[in-house]
């Protein structure tokens, strides 16, 4: 499926909210539409690139801040007001709402959000570290973005302090010039490859083995600023932090680790964990980890390094004690990063009871490649997709066998599923959202159809879903 092709659907759906709005009514029943609690505005904002300037998007509350944070047990009631040049909608990633506020246009109940429209949202939140991001287009690559952090009551009164920290990568080229730069490769060699791929955005070729990374950036961010000149958290000698790490990146897997220092896996995507020491944390595109550190007595930095899987580039944000001094921190790491896999669903153990035994079995195959560049689910695109069924109340055991070259994190809207299995051996059935399947493994996992309605399933790399690697679950 082409851009184009993609574009015009959306503008088409944007016609319709366009009429809405004009008729002076917002996008959602006027049952929703009573006093929100919350405003976001989508809009543009400047940040600063190793001193070049970079308008990008985001999503900004009234106080000037960016995403939103609801305390235990407060509803999501939200008015979302486009302030940008073109449509949008927002998908709230994490959140388990009604499928008619999911904050995506493909599966029909709403239309895009006109420039000056609106959109309110009412619904039951769910705890833990998620998120909010484009479902439009490419606009989640221009940082259209931002946290959305679900506090429960055990954090109220936990002794800790909470960072939040969001994971982009950054290119100052358009997203459509970067997508054409992928899709336009066809036919090309390797051999025309090789040069300015920094500064291109051209295709990497690994001489063998899997492709890690399909797309070359101009910045690795966290909390919109690079390693030259990072987010720096002042934090109590021996004091305990809680970093809430959110993969927002477009196309970039990272792994975490903290320069030596121990981190506690505590939460994934949003569900509790019991806590687990773990040196090297894999976090894929739309995975969020918390991590527990305990700050040295004696005071001192701790750093969070995110590295680009299978390279050395990095960045991340410091943790300081009161007087310690802040060196500088080079944004290449000592080796490459492992490439990121489903690790953690091999080493940890969910608190509560997994599901119960399948009443339905799907298996779907993950293909595509670089030449041409095209991703798909059993061979088809978005276009042509054959959606996945199920009843009310189903454990639908879904197992996705990766024959493509490039790993793909699989996102199920609107649930959290179980990792059952990963190559056909039982795994602990970790509670997630978004899954790492790489290539050549097959993953299975248990979805309890309890949230009935229409629910996108996708890969999370941008480029590998705009050019046809979604499809859908529906009920039946
Ligand atoms: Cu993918």
């Amino acid at each position: 499926m082409s851009m184009n092709i993609t574009r015009r659907r959306l503008l088409g759906a944007a016609g319709a909210a366009v009429a809405l709005a004009a008729a002076g009514r917002s996008l959602l029943p006027s049952a929703y539409a009573d006093t929100p609690r919350h405003h976001l505005s989508a809009a543009s904002r400047v940040i600063d690139i190793r001193g070049r300037a970079a308008t990008v998007w985001g999503l900004r509350r009234p106080d000037g801040g960016n995403g939103l944070e609801l305390m235990p047990g407060e509803r999501f009631h939200l008015a979302l007001h486009n302030r940008m040049e073109e449509p949008t909608i927002i998908h709230w990633h994490g959140l388990t709402p009604p499928s008619d506020q999911d904050g995506v246009t493909d599966t029909g109940y709403v239309g895009l959000i006109p420039p000056d429209g609106q959109a309110v949202y009412d619904f039951a939140a769910r705890p833990g570290t998620h998120w909010m991001h484009s479902h439009a287009g490419l606009q989640e690559q221009q940082l259209l973005a931002a946290p959305l952090i679900v506090r429960s009551a055990a954090d109220l009164v936990a002794d800790h302090q909470e960072v939040v920290v969001m994971l982009h990568d950054f290119s100052f080229r358009a997203p459509d010039e970067i997508l054409a730069g992928l899709t336009g490769m066809a036919g090309m060699d390797h051999g025309a490859q090789g040069h300015g791929a920094m500064n291109h955005g051209t295709m990497r070729h690994a001489p063998a083995g899997p492709d890690l990374n399909d797309v070359e950036y101009d910045a690795f961010l966290a909390e919109d600023r690079t390693l030259d000149d990072p987010l720096v958290v002042r934090t109590e000698r021996r004091g305990r932090v809680r970093l809430r790490v959110i993969n927002a990146a477009a196309a970039t897997a990272f792994r975490l680790d903290l320069g030596g220092h121990i981190a506690r896996v505590v939460a994934v995507d949003g569900n509790a964990v019991p806590a687990q020491e773990v040196a090297d944390v894999p976090l894929a595109q739309g995975q969020r980890v918390d991590l527990l550190v305990d700050m040295p007595a004696q005071g001192g930095v701790v750093p969070l390094f995110a590295t680009r899987e299978g390279d050395t580039i990095r960045t991340g944000i410091l943790l300081a004690t009161p007087g310690a001094v802040v060196a500088r921190l080079s944004d290449r790491a000592a080796q490459p990063a492992a490439p990121v896999d489903a690790m953690l669903e091999r080493i940890l153990v969910p608190a509560d009871a997994p599901v119960g035994p399948p009443t339905r079995q799907v298996e779907m195959v993950l293909e595509g490649g670089m030449m041409p560049y095209r991703w798909t689910i059993d061979g088809r695109s978005w276009a042509d997709r054959r959606p996945v069924q199920a009843r009310a109340g189903d454990v639908l055991a879904m197992t996705m066998v990766n024959r493509s070259g490039m790993a793909h994190p699989m996102h199920l809207h609107g649930h959290h599923f179980r990792v059952t299995a990963i190559d056909g051996r039982p795994v602990s059935g970790l509670l997630r959202d978004t899954v790492q399947v790489v290539p050549g493994s097959a993953v299975t996992i248990a979805v309890t159809a309890d949230n009935p309605g229409r629910w996108l399933f996708h890969c999370h790399s941008l480029y590998h879903m705009a050019t046809g690697m979604m499809t859908e679950l529906v009920y039946v």
